[in-house]
């Protein structure tokens, strides 16, 4: 049993700094388009750095259990039973309740006071959730069906609904999600940083993220943002169309 700690301190310290390593010069996360997914993308990071010593924890264990207590062919006893470690139950209980209290502050209530705190916006535009597709209410009550359109560096509300079951809209690009409630009104902010289209980055579209019947994969819809010019252009052109 004692000769098992040095080791497996030696492994969990290497894969740590291996995991720290990983999360920090290993792009994972995709390309960001709006001020709200750099919120989510460092709040993403810091859970990933604090899980690190954790998920080290767990394979430096598991090594070890794989090498050093390989089976010689003799038959083993199970190791004394740890119950009453009265310091080591105590030190887990503090610092995983340390831990868990910690996030939900930061980045729990901190982030989302980033994200959606502050209820000013520049547009609000409705969307309405239906299997299996999106309605868009742009804020001169025109509506569309075919692609999202929004103003770059302009805060945007959206006022989301269903009228059926259960979805979400989402749009990855900007790491917003919201679910759309039939019944229940729900709201979500972004602001995009740069214009773009779902040709240069296939995640700029809304996704439908709640599993809602046979056509939920396909309940997606590109998304375009465009200067705000652009954009109240863009709206205009909806009404002389009909
Ligand atoms: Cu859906």
């Amino acid at each position: 049993m004692r000769r098992s700690w040095l080791p497996v301190g030696l492994l969990w310290l290497g894969y740590t700094v291996l995991l720290i390593a990983l999360t920090k010069y290993v792009a994972i996360l995709p390309a960001q388009w709006a001020e709200e997914a750099q919120v989510v993308d460092e709040a993403f990071i810091l859970l990933m750095y604090l899980g690190s010593p954790v998920m080290a924890l767990v394979l430096a264990v598991m090594t070890w259990g794989i090498i050093g207590w390989r089976s010689d062919g003799a038959d083993r006893e199970d190791g004394p039973n740890q119950q009453n470690n009265r310091v080591l139950v105590t030190t887990w209980l503090v610092i995983t309740s340390a831990l868990a209290i910690g996030v939900l502050i930061n980045p729990g209530f901190v982030g989302l006071a980033e994200i959606r705190g502050e209820p000013s916006s520049d547009y609000v535009i409705g969307i309405q959730a239906a299997q299996f597709f999106w309605e868009i209410t742009y804020p001169n009550g025109e509506t569309a069906l075919d692609e999202l359109v929004v103003p770059a560096e302009k805060r945007v509300r959206y006022d989301v609904s269903s009228v059926d079951v259960l979805h979400s809209f989402w749009i990855p690009a900007f790491r917003v999600k919201i679910d759309a409630v039939p019944g229940v009104p729900t709201q979500v902010y972004t602001t995009a940083t740069a214009e773009g289209t779902s040709d240069d980055d296939v995640n700029l579209r809304v996704q439908c993220a709640e599993l809602c019947g046979a056509g939920h994969a396909a309940m997606a819809m590109p998304v375009r943002v465009v200067s705000d010019a652009e954009f109240n252009e863009y709206i205009e052109s909806l009404g002389g169309s009909e």
